[in-house]
Parts: C-alpha cells; structure tokens; sequence
C-alpha cells in the first residue's frame, strides 16, 4: 500500500468510526463467555468461570467498536437481561445446540425477553453454539426448537458456531458489523 493510501485510509477510519453496543444472552453454559473471548483475542479455554453479573468488553474491528454485555445465564440474573438490552444495536441469544434438556427452557427464556414492549424491534442473533459435538442439532431443527419462525416483529438471523474449533466465528462479526449503523 503506497503512502498516500494509507494516508486516505486513516482519514477515512476517522470519519466513519462506528460504535455498537450489544448485549449476549442465554442460559447459563451456553458460552457466551467463550464467544466474547474468541471474537477478542481467539482464545477458548475448557476451563470457564460462570459470569457472575455481567461483563462488559469492548472490541475493535475495523472501524467499528463493539462494546459487548456478557451477562450471566443463571436463573439468578435473568431478570436483568432486560435492562442491559434497551440500548443495543442487537441482541445476540447463545444456545447450546447440544444440550437437549434445556432447550425448553431457552425457548421460553427468549421468547419472554422478546416480549417486553422496551425491545421492540431490536434486531435478534440466535446462535446455535457447540456444533463441534456431534449430537448438536441442524440449524433447522434448532430454528424449530427455538420457534423463531414466530418472531415477526423484528430482523432474525441464526447461525450455527462452535467456538472451540472458531466454526463461523467471521460469519458473526460480519452481520454484528454490518448490523452496527442501525441504532446510535
Ligand atoms: N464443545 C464445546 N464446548 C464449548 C463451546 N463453547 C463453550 N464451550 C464450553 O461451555 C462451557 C461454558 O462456557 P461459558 O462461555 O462459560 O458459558 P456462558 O454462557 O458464559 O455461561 P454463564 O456465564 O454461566 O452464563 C465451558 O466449559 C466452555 O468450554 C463450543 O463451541 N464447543
Ligand atoms: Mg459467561
């Protein structure tokens, strides 16, 4: 890249520096967590911590900041995933599509978060994680298990990821960039 070049791109990364805010939510074990480590630094470790509270991480790519609430899934926080959803650009919601017994309980978990009036049009992330193991379900089934096919009222995406091997890890930051302009 020659100097006038790069000269342009850094004026350019001045003037379109985008901020996001997101929140990642989802039942405990779901690895969130393990999500924000991989898009940060590529790291995954076996060995995790539960979230107590919540986390906030900010990341850079590209041009875009992403400042990302990691809350924690235990029955014990849920009741504050809401607040910390009011003023993101998206919502990304983790599932383990390997853990069978608890996909009722996400379900419903997501489907109540989606019903406060406060979120109302808040574009929607499902990811389908742990698809490394070999019992994780297709992303149909998922998107069946999930019922998201009953969400209308906003913009939903799911892929389907798996942290530890970094399996479509780009594919995300790329609808989280791309998703960043729509709320500021
Ligand atoms: N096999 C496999 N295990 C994973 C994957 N991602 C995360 N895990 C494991 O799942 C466990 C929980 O991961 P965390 O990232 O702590 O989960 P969390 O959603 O942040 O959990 P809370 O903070 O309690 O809400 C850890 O043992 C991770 O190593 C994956 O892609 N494949
Ligand atoms: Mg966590």
């Amino acid at each position: 890249m020659g100097l006038w070049e790069a000269f342009l791109n850094w004026l350019r990364s001045l003037f379109f520096k985008q901020e996001m805010e997101l929140s990642l939510i989802g039942l405990q074990n779901a690895g969130k967590t393990s999500l924000v480590n991989v898009i940060a630094t590529g790291g995954y470790s076996e060995d995790m911590i539960p979230t107590v509270g919540f986390n906030m991480r900010k990341v850079t790519k590209g041009n875009v900041t992403i400042k990302l609430w990691d809350l924690g899934g235990q029955p014990r926080f849920r009741s504050m995933w809401e607040r910390y959803c009011r003023a993101v650009s998206s919502i990304v919601y983790v599932v383990d599509a390997a853990d069978y017994d608890n996909l009722p309980v996400s379900r419903r978990e997501l489907h109540d978060l989606l019903s406060k009036p406060s979120l109302n049009g808040i574009p929607l992330l499902v990811l389908g994680n742990k698809i490394d193991k070999k019992e994780a379900l297709s992303k149909e089934d998922l998107t069946g298990e999930m019922d998201l096919k009953s969400i209308t009222d906003r913009e939903v995406c799911c892929f389907m990821i798996s942290c530890k091997n970094s399996t479509n890890i780009d594919t995300v930051i790329d609808w989280l960039v791309k998703h960043s302009k729509s709320k500021n």
